[in-house]
């Protein structure tokens, strides 16, 4: 989110060759495929010396490679939002120009009961957005709906439900519900304390953009259950299906367009925004910004620029979530930045001290008793977008402390395919990756670089392959 535009206008198309950039390469995986990385032993404490750690041994693992990639892979960046929001020649498009399967306006057509559910731990504006937007636009069409997200939400999340309209797993009767829908996922296992709910449902639709070639099995849904899917990985955000949906079931029911599109918008808006990072996500797609403007001028905006900035103004500053200065300073002492050679010449790799967000936590919940671990770990992101930015064609990795081992989280500027289907970050879109990995640092880090070096392998391949057929 606060990711900054490199500026410059975008390319215009792939132009740039990269013949003979992939020769001597070897690719052992189909593009798209996720990379299999699997660390032993069990999970470590952070160790105190992670500092020490961090200049014995990530220096000295990584293995130093040979550029894979001799050529400049194209970057496919969108204009800076608030120009393309004033600029007449970017396009503004409304949820009624995307097409819906009609099994799914047919199946929420006929639901009167709908509860919504998005993924959990992480929660992301994405799923918020899609959930909520689809709910809001249900009811305004009459029907009831409840929205659940398992979890508590971080600071920057709590803006998008003003209304705190999401509920916790543990405050819904699933048995009062005719349809389940989850959006933004696929895999029960990632809906907190639902996935109960959804195996025993009878009645389940799936509204999501990452890829789940076997959506019953993912969420454990009985033979005999009705299954109604909308899996499409070509959308950028969950949102833009959400909102499409609600257009098409609005026009199905013979409800009011207008008030179901507006009651959903400011939701699906978020979503948009915050699952291509701003539209500065490397893979972000023009449609996806033209369905972001059409929403904020004819919708939020009320069919001026000067309200679309406006509405987007709001939802940056809630988005925001500004740290106070104690807090923050805590947890700038305990963020560690160190260099490591990776395919590309030099990776800026950031640690975490585990102590650090310790007390930032308790110093966090002296200014707001629901602050959660999440509301700091977003200064982390935004460092480790900042070091991706000054990575000059590499990658930078963030190595955080997590539940279950560490959390090792990528950005970059190159398009990259890694780990879409673990990935939560940026919509599972290229350039934006994360991978839970059991094990200490030294060989985390190790194996982040790997998937890495992987990936941009296979992105090298597919992007001259693109080139070939002249698109
Ligand atoms: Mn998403």
């Amino acid at each position: 989110m606060s990711r900054a535009s490199s500026g410059g206008p975008p390319p215009r198309s792939l132009s740039v060759s990269t013949t003979g950039a992939v020769a001597g390469t070897s690719v052992t995986t189909p593009v798209g495929t996720t990379p299999s990385v699997t660390v032993g032993g069990p999970p470590v404490q952070l160790p105190p010396q992670l500092r020490d750690g961090f200049d014995a041994k990530v220096g000295g693992q990584v293995t130093v490679q040979r550029p894979v990639v001799d050529g400049v892979v194209p970057r496919r960046r969108l204009p800076p939002l608030r120009e393309a929001l004033v600029d007449p020649a970017v396009p503004a498009t409304l949820p009624g120009a995307i097409p819906v399967p009609s099994a799914i306006v047919d199946a929420l057509r006929d639901a009167k009961k709908v509860l919504v559910i998005g993924h959990a731990r992480p929660a992301d504006g994405d799923c918020v957005g899609s959930a909520l937007g689809l709910t809001r636009g249900l009811m305004a069409l009459g029907k009831e709906a409840v929205a659940v997200v398992d979890q508590d939400l971080p600071a920057s999340l709590r803006s998008l439900d003003p209304d705190q309209q999401l509920r916790r797993a543990r405050d819904v009767d699933a048995s009062a519900f005719d349809l389940v829908v989850l959006v933004d996922v696929a895999q029960a296992d990632r809906t907190g304390d639902m996935a109960e709910v959804i195996k025993a449902a009878k009645n389940v639709m799936v509204i999501d953009h990452h890829d789940e070639p076997d959506a019953r099995a993912a969420l454990g849904v009985s033979a005999d259950a009705r299954l109604t899917t909308w899996i499409d990985v070509d959308f950028d955000a969950a949102a833009a299906q959400v909102g499409a949906a609600v257009h098409a079931v609005a026009r199905a029911t013979g409800g009011d367009v207008e008030a179901a599109v507006g009651a959903a918008a400011p939701s699906v808006a978020a979503g948009l925004y915050t699952d291509t990072l701003g539209f500065t996500a490397p893979g972000a797609d023009l449609a996806t910004l033209s369905l972001f403007k059409g929403l904020a001028v004819d919708v939020l905006g009320g069919g001026a620029t000067a309200g679309a900035l406006g509405a987007l103004d709001r939802l940056e500053q809630g988005l925001a979530a500004k740290l106070p200065d104690d807090v923050e300073a805590t947890l700038r002492a305990g963020l560690v930045m160190k260099e490591a050679r990776g395919p590309l010449g030099v990776e800026p790799v950031l640690g975490v001290h585990g102590t650090a967000l310790a007390a930032a936590l308790t110093a966090m919940q002296q200014h707001d008793a629901r602050a959660v671990e999440g509301d700091l770990t977003g200064l982390f992101f935004n460092a480790l977008d900042a070091a991706g930015d000054k990575a000059g064609g590499g990658h930078a990795c963030l190595v955080m402390p997590a539940k279950d081992g560490w959390r090792v989280s990528v950005r970059g500027e190159r398009a990259l395919l890694l780990g879409r289907r673990i990935s939560t970050d940026g919509g599972g879109k290229p350039g934006a990756a994360v991978a839970m990995l059991s094990s200490s640092m030294a060989p985390t880090l190790a194996a982040a670089m790997g998937l890495v070096q992987k990936a941009l392998r296979e992105q090298a391949l597919a992007d001259a392959a693109l080139m070939r057929v002249g698109r």
